[in-house]
């Protein structure tokens, strides 16, 4: 049988494109925290990811270290889960291109991200770009990880990973019989998207999500950002003139109250159905006051902890070879299987 079984692994990944936000943190970078206590989990600084649209080597560098910062200074222990940079394990990158031969065209230009990402002049952008959600199917399979913690945006990227898990094991179910594995060799990955926060919009617009590039700063919450920023930003974000509603369902149509009463939520560790009972009927200038104070407390210890670890680069390079170590522990048999079910001849 596979090592794996049944057994829970988690798997996630977060780009080091710069400007880490609240949006990455509440759908992601939180979540990450508090599944370490009960799982084994594998927390990726996706680098290979990055490279779908150019990347200036040296920024490139500092933001993998950033992210990696970012993950330690919210939380997560490294001596515990592992923490490593996607480019250090080339089992990504080999899976990835069998994903390549598994994944069909159709299933690709089904993807909304990469239309909206490769915009009007699709023809420029990358091939990498239109293939990245194969790679990160490979990023989760790789491992056999059976749980995905991720932001709404990655929902469709995750039904694909779990569209070629499935045609891998039928395509192959011949060689996987006879090697005695399990007949599903690469489990099905369950998403976990939960939570009151799991797609942050933009303060400057709410129809948009909270982004990386958007060429606005005022339209996200970094994670570096000081406490003067951060009540700037959330004292400018757009909003309505009506007061807030009393019940969760008076925020359908109304996307910024949505929004600002959902990051109270996720920040608060509570529901809206909560935070709507304390300021159902308030104005936004009232929530808003009382959610720079509670998002200046959550947050700026993390900054602080960020620009701590920063100072140290070779500590955070020790970090991710370590973790990249422990990574290749699990990913090596995985994929020597991997080869053989394909009928690849190996030493
Ligand atoms: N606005 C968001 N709300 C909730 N979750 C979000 N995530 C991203 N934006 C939001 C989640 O953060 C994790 C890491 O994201 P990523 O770095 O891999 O890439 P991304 O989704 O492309 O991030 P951005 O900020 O949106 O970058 P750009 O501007 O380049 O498009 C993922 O789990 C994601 O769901």
């Amino acid at each position: 049988m596979q090592e794996t079984s049944k057994k829970i692994r988690v798997f996630s990944g977060v780009q080091p494109t710069g400007n880490l936000h609240l949006g990455n943190y509440l759908g992601a970078i939180k979540r990450f925290v508090a599944l370490q206590d009960e799982h084994e989990c594998l927390y990726c600084v996706v680098d290979l990811h990055a490279i779908t649209v150019f990347q200036d080597p040296d920024e490139l560098t500092h933001n993998t270290r950033e992210v990696t910062a970012a993950f330690i200074a919210a939380g997560i222990d490294p001596t515990r889960q592992i923490i490593f940079n996607q480019s250090q394990v080339s089992g990504h990158a080999e899976l990835a291109w069998i994903f390549n031969c598994v994944a069909r065209l159709g299933w690709l230009n089904r993807m909304t991200q990469f239309k909206e990402k490769a915009g009007k002049d699709r023809e420029k952008a990358s091939a990498g770009l239109y293939v990245y959600p194969n790679l990160m199917a490979a990023d989760i399979l790789l491992y056999h990880a059976t749980h995905v913690p991720v932001g709404e945006d990655q929902k469709q990227h995750l039904e694909l990973a779990r569209d070629i898990a499935q045609k891998f094991n039928n395509d192959f179910a011949k060689t996987i019989a006879r090697a005695d594995y399990a007949d599903d060799f690469f489990p099905l990955p369950e998403p976990l998207i939960a939570g009151p926060a799991t797609r942050v919009m933009s303060f400057r617009d709410g129809a948009k999500k909270m982004s990386k590039s958007d060429p606005s700063d005022l339209s996200r919450i970094n994670l570096t950002d000081d406490q003067d920023a951060i009540a700037k930003k959330i004292r400018k974000a757009k909003t309505d003139p009506e007061p807030l509603p009393s019940e969760v369902e008076g925020l359908e149509a109304r996307p910024e109250a949505d929004n600002l009463i959902g990051i109270y939520a996720a920040l608060a560790g509570t529901d809206k159905a909560s935070v709507l009972g304390d300021y159902g009927g308030a104005t936004f200038s009232t929530l808003k006051e009382a959610l720079a104070e509670l998002a200046t407390a959550k947050l700026t210890p993390i900054g602080d902890e960020m620009r701590r670890l920063m100072a140290d680069p070779e500590e955070i390079d020790r970090i991710l070879a370590d973790g990249a170590g422990r990574a290749h522990t699990i990913a090596d048999p995985i994929l020597a299987k991997t080869k053989d079910i394909i009928g690849f001849i190996r030493s």
